[in-house]
């Protein structure tokens, strides 16, 4: 465990402490992600390659015996919020709670009524809105720690599910599941190569640092919300494309056969673009993870332009600030750069020779500031390890 996440596992501890009057039984963490490539594919059946973030949400846990949760964040002014097990009810709450009780009531739903209520005191360095997943890491941290004390079972793969259904019908945010996955079961030093059809993955070493090189992610601070229609229009897009042309899934149309998919999608152009992006953004996935299992990295570089291109042009989900991310990086010298998460503002990642790191951050900067944009917040992301138990 490394010193930084020791000293806030204890100051959680602490503070579980004072707030409940009694010690919790444990203290558990789980990162955020951001994603290397393969972008809205995770609803369409497709692949997907995130990796953990060494932000991460932090919590600490005890059992209860009387039907009772209490929440309490370090983050939010306010005491601990009170609820009654029995009368969690989907989008009942619009608060930051609602991703925790949403958790509960996923896990008993689903027939975990073993679970009689829990104290928790939480704290996340995930930035909120940045798109790096930091609702999925206030929920797998929940879930991974009611599995452990409550004795469940339950493999990472299952707590995502668990965890996305709380957050698709709970909270009412029309999601997929690769964020929750990355949470529950990255590791470190590697990116996750993640089939989200039946969850099948492979570890792909993903190490920037030993190849003089690093990715940057750079928060535009234009704040997105998944909840709000855009993100549910482009599903609800995808799933007529696959309807009109007959599949489960867009994952479902090869690559080789997506002339004459779009051919046989006539007068329907905006399906036409959502289609050819999650068509081409699979095949983009699969082209990375061979150039990285080849070792030839600096090659996935064009591969996450090309993504940007689709997702500005064809998805439409990227938006001023994040083009300026890519445009001012790729000519001040980045190998490639493209807009990561859900769209609609968040994060950018930008993947640099470590020689050019601060060349390339000052002129995203610079550009940012000519602009007359809120300043980028700017950090070198390493692949940190999934969920786990601190204490
Ligand atoms: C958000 C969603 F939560 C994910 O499920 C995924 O669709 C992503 O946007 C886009 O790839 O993070």
């Amino acid at each position: 465990m490394s010193e930084a996440v020791e000293a806030r596992a204890a100051a959680v501890a602490e503070r579980f402490t004072e707030l409940y009057g009694a010690e919790p039984e444990g203290v558990w963490a789980a990162p955020g992600r951001v994603n290397l490539i393969g972008e809205h594919t995770d609803y369409n059946d497709g692949f997907v390659m995130p990796f953990a973030l060494p932000h991460t949400a932090v919590a600490a846990v005890a059992r209860r015996t009387d039907g009772v949760l209490r929440l309490h964040s370090a983050d939010i002014e306010g005491g601990a919020v009170e609820l009654t097990l029995d009368a969690l009810a989907p989008e009942s709450d619009r608060n930051w709670t609602a991703y925790p009780a949403g958790v509960v009531w996923a896990l008993r739903e689903a027939g975990h009524t073993a679970i009689t209520g829990a104290d928790v005191h939480l704290t996340s360095t995930v930035p909120t809105g940045a798109g790096l997943s930091s609702s999925a890491a206030l929920e797998v941290v929940v879930a991974l720690a009611l599995n452990d004390l409550y004795e469940l079972g339950l493999k990472g793969w299952q707590l995502a599910r668990l965890c996305q259904r709380a957050e698709n019908v709970y909270v009412g945010a029309p999601t997929g599941i690769m964020d929750q996955t990355a949470s529950a079961c990255c590791e470190a030093g590697h990116a996750l190569f993640l089939d989200t059809r039946d969850l099948s993955q492979k570890q792909i070493p993903f190490d920037l640092a030993a190849e003089g090189m690093r990715l940057l992610v750079v928060d535009t601070q234009v704040k997105h919300a998944h909840s709000d229609g855009e993100y549910g229009k482009r599903r609800a897009g995808c799933e007529k494309g696959a309807a009109l042309l007959g599949v489960d899934a867009l994952r479902d149309v090869p690559y080789a056969g997506l002339d004459a998919a779009l051919a046989g999608l006539g007068d329907e152009e905006e399906v036409r673009r959502l289609v050819r992006h999650i068509v081409t953004e699979n095949e983009r996935v699969e082209r990375v993870v061979s150039l990285l299992e080849a070792g030839d990295t600096r090659a996935i570089g064009p591969v996450l332009v090309e993504g940007h291109a689709s997702l500005r042009d064809d998805f439409r989900i990227s938006c001023p600030e994040l083009d300026l991310v890519v445009d001012t990086a790729l000519a001040a010298g980045a190998v490639g750069a493209r807009m990561t998460g859900g769209g609609f503002g968040g994060s950018a990642i930008v993947l640099v020779e470590a020689a050019d790191e601060e060349t390339v951050t000052k002129a995203v900067a610079d550009a940012f500031a000519a602009a007359g944009y809120t300043a980028p917040r700017v950090f070198a992301a390493v692949p940190a390890p999934g969920a786990r138990r601190l204490v």
